[in-house]
């Protein structure tokens, strides 16, 4: 063989090499890109000591990051949004009149928590999902206080100690009683915990976190009769007026219950407009996405697709404007991008821009 011949053999055998792989001969199948699989929501005290305190630590990340709302065109009053936490606080202010009592409750706090999950997630390295909390497991009124998800050492703490009010106030939550700053636990002892509030406030106002526990409350509003009550209702309009009840106490549904059992008349949870500024919120806000998705799932090639109710505060009757529809917006500021109500009715969709992709590991049935 000559030098000459034994290159030309050389490069036949490189370029057959090239050809074989390019054909892909003799080579294990690519891998095909897995779609994703949704995440899965578990009950706060069905978490393992080590997952529940990955979950506080991620809260604790996001209460520090820095605000995304900066510079032109942000409100300029708006001095007490300083941090990722306060953002979505703000947005949930903002939106307040436009976001309860109305059709679209569900579906926009649907997005609120799965968007904070998000940014748990995305932002701050947890690896988990957002957990929900069960409430009905912690009534009657007599075991509200003794919850794992007060617990001082693996939960988010307890109650404020008393503070007395008038209780003749149409603001009087019946059976508060705290008031004050939260005692132990993880968000204790910090005076400038929360920014914005009380109400529509946005200006920077720091104070501590503070519950106004109603046990009574909670064991008339949270308890499974109430829930199953709700479950059972057999169109969308009405499943969500029982989930949102009226505007008084009396008239509360389970929405209410939470927020009142936890919150009263002082505590955050307790404030129509600052309530996601106490971290329980977005627990039982996935727990009323649980029962959504508890009720949808009951029938759900129906229910996927069934949306009803007033497009502006407990309108009804429809005297101001229409019903919500697939096709109504929903924001979450610049925390996330627009969607529609049609884009988070399956909250198990994946994959499409803007789409859901949780589960719960139980549902609640009749
Ligand atoms: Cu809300």
């Amino acid at each position: 063989m000559t030098a000459k011949s034994g290159t030309r053999s050389w490069l036949i055998f490189t370029l057959l090499l090239f050809w074989s792989a390019a054909i892909g001969e003799a080579r294990p199948p690519k891998p095909q890109p897995k779609s994703p699989q949704p995440i899965v929501r578990k009950e706060w005290r069905t978490l393992t000591n080590p997952q529940k305190k990955a979950y506080i630590k991620a809260v604790k990340c996001i209460l520090a990051k820095p605000s995304l709302n900066s510079g032109e065109p942000f409100n300029t009053t708006a001095t007490g949004v300083i941090s990722r936490y306060d953002d979505l606080v703000y947005t949930h202010i903002q939106q307040t009149y436009s976001i309860h009592y109305v059709g679209h409750f569900l579906a926009w706090h649907r997005l609120f928590t799965a968007t904070y999950e998000r940014m748990l997630r995305d932002e701050c390295g947890y690896k988990g999902a957002q957990p929900y909390w069960d409430w009905t497991l912690d009534t009657p009124a007599s075991q509200w206080t003794q919850s794992p998800v007060f617990d001082p050492v693996t939960g988010f703490g307890g109650n404020g100690p008393y503070v007395a009010g008038d209780p003749d106030s149409p603001f009087a939550v019946p059976g508060r009683t705290g008031g004050g700053c939260v005692q132990d636990g993880p968000f204790a002892g910090i005076n400038d915990l929360v920014h914005l509030g009380p109400g529509e406030s946005y200006s920077y106002n720091p104070q501590c976190l503070k519950r106004d526990f109603s046990p009574y409350f909670a064991g008339r509003y949270l308890g499974i009769n109430q829930t199953l009550l709700t479950l059972s209702q057999s169109d969308f309009g009405w499943f969500n007026r029982f989930v949102e009840g009226g505007p008084s106490f009396e008239a509360s549904g389970v929405h209410g219950g939470g927020h009142y059992g936890v919150g009263g008349t002082l505590g955050q949870m307790g404030d129509l407009f600052v309530s996601p500024a106490d971290p329980i919120f977005h627990l039982h806000h996935a727990n009323l996405d649980r029962l959504w998705w508890s009720w949808q799932k009951l029938d759900l090639a129906a229910r996927l697709t069934d949306i009803s109710g007033p497009l502006f505060l407990m309108d009804y009757s429809n005297a101001s404007g229409g019903n919500a529809t697939l096709a109504t917006p929903l924001t979450v500021g610049v925390s996330g991008q627009d969607v529609t109500v049609g884009d988070v009715m399956d909250i198990t969709r994946c994959g499409t821009a803007g789409a859901l992709c949780y589960d719960y590991d139980n549902l609640y049935t009749l």
